[in-house]
């Protein structure tokens, strides 16, 4: 059997999982009859809600007598770890680039980790449909950029020698010759897929087979079914095996002392479009599903024999958030979910844990709360959303960044670099916003390949904290009217660069328990803005709006209006609260302080003071520098 085996990588939103629907398309995986829907790849719940792809995923097509094993990977840093822990299971990538917005930071960090491999790469300038390209010596530009990324990260000669592919993705066409690029957006030519198919199979080597003395196959993902449980997905690199085989899972314990455990794979799978079908042997090259143990842990060895020497685990970058999780203790505890205890919350996060390379897991010190370290905001966010979509209630507080230490002793943090493109009449605010978080404005520039009729826009890069780009995504999309993009990369760490303000007001807190109520809300208007309308229930601690000075103030939302006359109270029906403030998770992630959790429930998203009782907390928040 022929078997290529090919990853797609891209900075976020640059086409992948949209290339992967016309390579099924065209491949003849779907009947004539059957309609599929748009990125069909992207089957999660969270996936499909927000249009991003969070999970990396296999599929395969048939070509001619080649099997091509695809997997689509996540462009959004924050699940950078999805893209570390698959390149091991190809010898091939896509790097698609937006022919528009050129090589962002992701496009050089999945770079990066596919030269680190070895990877033979195909570049596809994707999207070349996009006004600002047409006409406009953009692409040349492009290349040429991605070009000097190749070279800035260390590609050797034949790397650097990459292929070029013209596409428009959305139309599920491609061409190698530049010039037919008009003909084929004016329809004066067709085009399809084939040249990336032409260059998948000369180009892409066929998959390495070596022989360790039986079967080998390192687990790069996992999945679960209802009936076999978990299912490791990876790549044979040695031997076959026949369904039912007896197995050996090589794997290490918390104090990385290697463990091994015996097993029977009771059924074995390949990939087949976009189902997994069962098969009566695996062999070397392809990419296999094994079922038989619920052990399966990414970076695992799976082999034949214990003479079979494990393969080395999987190395991904090391997380920069820290998040605590806690049970929830909030008077409302249970009522709208189910507050789980300390012992099920452990085993949920360590169970994500298991699955997810990018993250890791550590006990504190108090029994019933649990750190989680993940990559990025969003990375947790979706965490808790599906946490919150099992039924859990749980809370979970302020993330932090991981500082480290340097050879003196001094503390260093995480600083990256921003990427952003924006219009040029929004440069003012978005310098301020960076500016005042201790960001250091690095490069100006109109950004490549305008042409006269489109808006001035800019490309500006900023070297900026972490600390500082924490909760600062939602800030940038209001400045920029929804206009601009941005993305970063780990700089590297450097001297802590000092105190600044991460939120300047201070928070409205209910001092009792009971229903808000519109009269008291509308007293209490010029205090701030609140997060909730009226005839929700509250709690003494809960912060029900954002105050407008920056000290924390308690107040009563439940008051009644004494009714003295019945005039007065159909008068007042008449006013409207001049707005509220719709929190989501992660708005209230960027938008909480030390000294507050987000409570979270199947249902609601609520901030809350650690300390309830409103005598027991200072209204004074020193800790804002
Ligand atoms: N103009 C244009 N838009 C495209 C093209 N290909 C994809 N898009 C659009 O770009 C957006 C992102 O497409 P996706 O395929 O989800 O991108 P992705 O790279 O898989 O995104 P992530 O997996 O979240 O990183 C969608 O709105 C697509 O319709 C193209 O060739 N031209
Ligand atoms: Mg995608």
């Amino acid at each position: 059997m022929n078997i290529r085996n090919i990853s797609i990588i891209a900075h976020v939103d640059h086409g992948k999982t949209t290339l992967v629907d016309f390579l099924l398309r065209q491949a003849g995986t779907f009947a004539q009859h059957q309609s599929v829907t748009d990125r069909v790849m992207d089957s999660g719940d969270l996936e499909r809600e927000r249009g991003i792809t969070i999970l990396a995923k296999n599929t395969a097509v048939q070509v001619g007598d080649t099997k091509i094993n695809i997997v689509d990977t996540p462009g959004h840093a924050d699940f950078g770890g999805e893209v570390e822990r698959i390149m091991n299971m190809v010898d091939g990538a896509l790097l698609l680039v937006d022919a528009a917005e050129g090589a962002l930071p992701q496009t050089r960090f999945v770079l990066q980790k596919a030269l680190a491999q070895d990877l033979k790469i195909i570049v596809v300038i994707n999207k070349v449909d996009r006004p600002e390209v047409r006409g406009t010596g953009r692409m040349q530009e492009v290349i040429n950029q991605v070009f000097d990324l190749f070279v800035e990260l260390g590609a050797n000669e034949d790397q650097a020698d990459f292929p070029i592919v013209f596409a428009c993705s959305r139309e599920g066409w491609c061409t190698t010759n530049e010039e037919e690029v008009p003909l084929l957006l004016s329809k004066e030519m067709k085009g399809d897929l084939k040249p990336i198919f032409d260059l998948v199979l000369e180009k892409v080597p066929a998959p390495k087979v070596e022989d360790v003395g039986g079967f080998q196959m390192m687990v790069s993902n996992i999945s679960y079914s209802d009936y076999l449980g978990s299912l490791a997905i990876g790549r044979i690199r040695s031997g076959s095996i026949k369904k039912g085989a007896r197995l050996i899972r090589k794997s290490e314990n918390e104090n990385r002392q290697e463990t091994s455990e015996s097993f029977s794979a009771d059924k074995i799978f390949t990939f087949q479009g976009l189902k997994q079908v069962e098969v009566d042997e695996l062999v070397a090259g392809d990419i296999g599903i094994v079922s038989g143990t619920d052990g399966f842990k990414i970076g695992d060895t799976v082999v034949s024999d214990a003479v079979v020497p494990a393969l080395p685990r999987i190395a991904v970058e090391k997380p920069t958030l820290a998040m605590i999780f806690s049970v929830n203790t909030s008077p409302f505890s249970g009522r709208e979910g189910e507050a789980v205890q300390s012992r099920k919350l452990r085993d949920r996060l360590m169970r994500e844990v298991r699955g997810n390379v990018a993250l890791r897991f550590e006990d504190t010190e108090a029994p019933d709360q649990f750190r989680v370290l993940a990559r990025g905001e969003l990375q947790l966010a979706i965490l808790i959303e599906q946490m919150r979509r099992e039924g859990m209630e749980f809370m979970v507080a302020k993330p932090v960044v991981i500082q480290t230490k340097g050879p003196n002793g001094e503390t260093l943090e995480p600083i990256e670099t921003v990427v952003m493109d924006i219009p040029e009449e929004v440069m003012g605010d978005v310098s301020q916003l960076f500016q005042k978080r201790k960001g250091i404005l690095t490069s100006y520039e109109p950004f490549p390949g305008q042409n006269e009729a489109s808006r001035k826009r800019l490309r500006l890069e900023f070297d900026i904290p972490t600390r500082g780009l924490l909760g600062t995504r939602s800030k940038f999309m209001t400045v920029t009217k929804g206009e601009g993009i941005i993305s970063s990369f780990l700089k590297g760490f450097e001297e802590v660069r000092g105190e600044f303000l991460h939120r300047i007001n201070g928070s409205l807190i209910s001092d009792r328990t009971g229903k808000m109520v519109e009269y008291a809300m509308l007293g209490l208007e010029d205090r701030g803005v609140f997060f909730f309308p009226p005839n929700t229930e509250v709690y003494e601690g809960m912060v029900v709006g954002e105050h407008t000075r920056d000290n924390d103030l308690n107040v009563n939302v439940c008051r009644e209006k004494k009714l003295t006359n019945i005039r007065a109270a159909s008068a007042d029906t008449f006013v409207v609260l001049a707005g509220l403030r719709k929190m989501t998770l992660e708005t209230c992630i960027e938008w909480i302080d030390e000294d507050e959790w987000i409570e979270i429930t199947p249902q609601n998203v609520r901030v809350r003071k650690k300390v309830l009782a409103s005598n027991m907390r200072s209204t004074v928040r020193v800790d804002r520098g």
